[in-house]
């Protein structure tokens, strides 16, 4: 296949939190056009990619990304246009060797990243097919199983909850739309009980509620009673799976979680009595990103019952996937396109991780846009799960959204694994005690 890439434009818009992205649509030699819009985090992990950002703070508080642009609009303009968009490996290639460091400190990640998938669209688009089967090809058929998001704490919220992002999972689903719908219905029977209970319901970065609850078990009897409300039974249909984001709460060596303080052994502990008493099929960044030691422990301890994802562990980055791979840190990898910054570093990781036997989750960050791209690359890329947060704020919804096309599209061939898609997760107790 052969097109050529004619122009490369980029411009500055907000994402989900008002603050600057970049945005690129490269244009090829007979008008297609692909577009593509990049995300940012919160709770950065210290190994992700360089983000561009300005520092003008007379500027969006020097969140500007008109240096990423001029990147756009110089650099990579420069090396790219004139060549063939389909060939995606070789474009992310020229675009790290012209940025010359590991973490793309020299022209952003962020607008590598833009210009990566915008190629990529581009193709697909003059390809005159979906973008999962652009990436996946016939075979892409796997409808992922999602982990939503309903309440938030940590860096994604004000209030007193120490855990970042407590997900409904369900996987007792039959499809994809089903689960959707079990999930949609818990949040609003959810928002029925924050109400009776006279919390607020105002919602977090990624549209979960940020009730002032006290601690992870009220958070947790909670979503029970949600889910009972619809009539879905808690662990056999829907079960949960935290994201503690545990570099936020690690200080001294030590944790604090609901104002009690853990070594890492402790806290660990203190998840393997979590689960006996709740459903909780997974476990992302349980351990902070240098407790190593912790994290082997808990891939011994917990690893054969429940998911163990590393997200800021290995910030979608094949080396240090490699790592983690050959010293048993984890069993699962949350992929993230903007940790890492291209599309073919961001294959390469996914495809470690499937042969390690590891789960893999196509993960949103919490600033987002309307670029649904990630429904497409979790199918194409047969990632058995994705998270994109709750079914509240268009920013998410347009990736459900996305998902439920796709799953229209393919029809009859259509698979939602459900249980299957957590291998590393023995069945939890159907009910808390
Ligand atoms: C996470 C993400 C997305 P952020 O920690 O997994 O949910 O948050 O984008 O803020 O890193
Ligand atoms: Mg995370």
């Amino acid at each position: 296949m052969y097109q050529v890439i004619t122009h490369l434009r980029a411009r500055e818009i907000l994402d989900s939190r008002g603050t600057p992205t970049i945005e690129v649509d490269v244009t090829l030699d007979n008008g297609v056009i692909g577009r593509a819009a990049v995300p940012s985090g919160a709770s950065t992990g210290r190994y992700e990619a360089h983000e561009k950002r300005d520092g003008n703070v007379k500027r969006y508080f020097g969140k500007g990304v008109l240096k990423a642009i001029d990147a756009v609009h110089t650099t990579l303009a420069d090396a790219l246009e004139g060549h063939n968009v389909y060939e995606q490996q070789n474009i992310d290639t020229i675009m790290c060797q012209l940025d010359g460091t590991p973490e793309k400190k020299s022209l952003g990640a962020n607008a590598l990243l833009a210009v990566s998938l915008a190629c990529l669209k581009a193709a697909a688009t003059n390809s005159g097919v979906p973008l999962y089967r652009h990436i996946g090809g016939n075979t892409a058929h796997r409808l992922p199983v999602p982990l939503v998001n309903v309440m938030n704490g940590g860096a994604h919220a004000n209030n007193a909850l120490d855990i970042q992002e407590f997900m409904l999972v369900p996987w007792g689903a039959d499809t994809f739309s089903e689960a959707l719908r079990w999930s949609a219905e818990c949040f609003h029977a959810l928002k029925s009980l924050l109400q009776d209970k006279g919390f607020s319901t105002a919602v977090g970065d990624e549209g979960g509620f940020a009730p002032p609850l006290k601690d992870t078990t009220q958070a947790l009897d909670m979503l029970c009673q949600a889910i009972e409300k619809t009539s879905r039974k808690v662990g056999t249909d829907i079960a949960f799976a935290l994201d503690v984001a545990a570099n936020e709460l690690y200080h001294n060596k030590t944790y604090t979680i609901d104002q009690q303080t853990y070594t890492s052994d402790a806290l660990i502990d203190w998840y393997q009595q979590l689960r006996k008493k709740y459903p909780i099929v997974s476990i992302e960044d349980g351990l902070q990103e240098d407790d190593l030691s912790g994290w082997q422990n808990a891939q011994r301890i917990l690893g054969s019952h429940v998911q163990l994802v590393g997200d800021d562990l290995f910030v979608t980055n094949p080396q240090r996937l490699r790592q983690g791979i050959a010293e048993g840190w984890a069993n699962a990898l949350l992929v993230k396109i903007n940790q890492i910054g291209t599309l073919t570093q961001t294959a390469e990781a996914i495809r470690l991780a499937q042969d390690a036997q590891m789960g893999r989750i196509m993960s949103h960050r919490s600033g987002e846009t309307e670029d649904t791209s990630i429904a497409d690359l979790a199918v194409g890329f047969n990632c058995p799960q994705i998270k994109i947060g709750s079914t509240a704020r268009s920013e998410r919804l347009a990736k459900y959204n996305q998902l439920l096309r796709i799953e229209e599209q393919l029809g009859a061939s259509a698979l939602y694994d459900g249980k299957k898609a957590f291998p590393h997760t023995t069945q939890p107790l159907a009910k808390p005690s």
